[in-house]
């Protein structure tokens, strides 16, 4: 007969481990339920481990608080060295709190790496395109929305200490989960003079009143306490410098814009990361996962910068249109111009000195959570705006009949120290801009979907010599034709415009040869050519999307011809053609 205490053992043994499978992260990955920071790179661990020829796991820096950013690069080494392909590089939660972008990068990388070879379409992206995928770069953040109680909507900085209030403390004063459910929701007080009334249509919610009605409620702001004595409740947390506004091009200080931060790039991981982008000049493709609000969003960030070339707006409004099917109910819009202006934002900083197209994708739509039959409702003001939301109504109406409760906090009596008999509640932690997790499968699965369209897009260049033709004695011409079946070119237009590399380099070489002349072929039948007075066995070129561009080389000499392109973004294609006729039909 067992002991009791051996029993106990054994109890708690078993517990032990039933508590670690529950938890522990297998390849392909779940995602029925949100990864904490530390779940993200045990699932990053995962990933490299199960696919460790495909995959290289990277420390691209550390955070403020000694946390690593992990970054996973999948690329295929049987078709090339990464540097040589069409970078995709994908990143999420730059932003603490917006926690799912984490997800959906973790979803493409599992998605790409368990459905290579079984997918055509994934087989072919794999094959042909690196991917550099940064889940999480707001690593402190993440962890902290996890560890702490926050609103949907705190904790979105860097850990970099800010003395918002200027009395020589930093950080003294944040939000306190004063009933500590892991919440930090809202205070209110009864007042027959305050701005607030009770909703008719759901108690939980509160209405402006109209002039001559009578108040209810006055709103004191978020839980919290005067943690230092000021006299000032709240007044200094966490922060606050955004990751966001931090990028080094087009920074502007605090007093234009909040959290910019004291310098550009003074986020030890986002300066990290710059510098990890600048060592993969073939990114040609950039997304960057926020919540919420269902968009994708192009530059320019802010309205001074003009607009784009229309060269680079026909390649945006083809992924956009293209994006807006794959992920329904999401919109394609402009930052600056249907948002607002931003500075030193990272997207800004991607397009114009990493010469990459860049999209942000704002996860989520909260007007999803409808419990009246509609897939969604137009109508997604808060009552904080004071007026009766119907929206609002509905996400209770679904918390309280398809979520049971988990999405807000009831409204509870609470003895504050400062102002007596208030009440706390509204919406919880986990709540509102991001799914719960039961709809999350469908939000990482579309969204990743948007990332893999892009890839099959990104430039894809081929070579084909069309025409070798003897003009006299050993004096030849030679007609090449560089192909792109991407929607994107193989340097984009801004990057032009800022002359911000050498375009691509189209060369002619052999060892018997000279080249008398070259240019670009502009009229194949009357054979007009725009000749390049120096060095023409080197021209400095763009192929365009869904494009070609045709050059013509006047060569003498005998042998054999090299013809080379080389691009940043798509790669360097090489043919040998010895100096015989060949015509080519087209
Ligand atoms: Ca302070
Ligand atoms: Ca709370
Ligand atoms: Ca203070
Ligand atoms: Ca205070
Ligand atoms: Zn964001």
């Amino acid at each position: 007969m067992r002991s009791k205490r051996t029993f106990v053992i054994t109890a708690v043994m078993a517990l032990t481990i039933m508590v670690s499978q529950a938890q522990e992260v297998k390849v392909p990955l779940r995602f029925d339920f949100y990864y904490s920071y530390e779940k993200v790179v045990e699932a990053l661990k995962a990933l490299h481990s199960a696919y460790p020829g495909m995959t290289s796991l990277d420390q691209v820096g550390k955070s403020e608080e000694g946390r690593v950013i992990w970054a996973l690069t999948i690329n295929n080494p049987a078709t090339g060295e990464p540097l040589t392909k069409p970078g995709v590089y994908v990143d999420g939660n730059i932003h603490g709190n917006e926690i799912q972008a984490g997800e959906v990068c973790l979803y493409l990388a599992n998605r790409l790496l368990t459905y290579y070879g079984k997918l055509d379409d994934i087989t072919k992206v794999v094959d042909r395109n690196v991917f550099y995928i940064i889940p999480v770069v707001n690593v402190d953040g993440r962890a902290h929305f996890f560890a702490d109680a926050n609103t949907p909507s705190s904790n979105r900085g860097l850990r970099i200490p800010v003395d918002d209030d200027h009395d020589g403390l930093f950080d003294e004063d944040g939000p306190d989960d004063i009933d500590g459910d892991g919440n930090i929701t809202t205070m209110r007080i009864r007042d027959t003079l305050g701005r607030f009334r009770t909703d008719p249509a759901d108690k939980r919610l509160m209405i402006a009143v109209k002039p001559g009605e009578k108040g209810e409620w006055t709103r004191l702001g978020q839980e919290g306490i005067d943690n230092d004595g000021d006299g000032q409740v709240n007044e200094d947390g966490e922060g606050y410098v955004d990751g966001n506004r931090n990028w080094g091009f087009n920074w502007n200080p605090p007093y234009v814009q909040r959290g910019a931060g004291d310098y550009p790039f003074e986020g030890t991981g986002i300066k990290a990361i710059a510098e990890w982008m600048f060592a993969r000049p073939n990114i040609i493709m950039v997304f960057a996962f926020h919540n919420s609000g269902g968009m994708y969003l192009r530059g320019p960030s802010f309205k001074a910068a003009g607009e784009l070339p229309q060269g680079d707006i026909s390649v945006y409004n083809y992924l956009g249109e293209n994006i807006e099917k794959i992920v329904p109910g999401y919109e394609y819009l402009i930052s600056w111009k249907d948002l607002y202006s931003t500075y030193g934002d990272f997207t800004d900083f991607t397009n114009n000195l990493i010469g990459s197209y860049s999209l942000v994708g704002e996860l989520y739509q909260s007007a999803t959570e409808t419990f009246n039959g509609s897939d969604r409702l137009k109508d997604e003001e808060r009552s904080r705006s004071g007026e009766p939301s119907e929206g609002e109504r509905q996400r209770l109406l679904f918390n309280d009949n398809v979520a049971q409760g988990e999405l807000f906090c009831e409204w509870k009596p609470y003895k504050h120290p400062l102002y007596g008999d208030i009440e706390i509640g509204g919406w919880a932690k986990m709540s509102t801009r991001m799914p719960p997790p039961f709809l999350l499968q469908e939000l990482v699965h579309r969204n990743a979907s948007s990332v893999i369209f892009a890839a099959q897009y990104t430039p894809k260049v081929a070579m084909d010599v069309f025409e070798v033709k003897k003009i006299e004695g050993d004096l030849w011409s030679i007609r090449v034709r560089l192909i792109n079946e991407g929607a994107m070119p193989s340097v984009t237009y801004q990057t032009i415009k800022n002359k911000l590399y050498p375009k691509d380099i189209l060369s002619v070489t052999g060892k018997g040869i000279k080249v008398i002349s070259g240019g670009e072929l502009q009229d194949p039948y009357t054979g007009l050519v725009s000749y390049k007075e120096f060095k023409p066995g080197v021209q400095m070129c763009q192929v365009p999307g869904f494009g070609k561009i045709e050059y013509q080389f006047l060569v003498s000499g005998k042998g054999n011809v090299v013809l080379k392109f080389e691009s940043r973004k798509a790669g360097t294609t090489t043919q040998t053609v010895p100096l015989k006729e060949k015509v080519q039909k087209k």
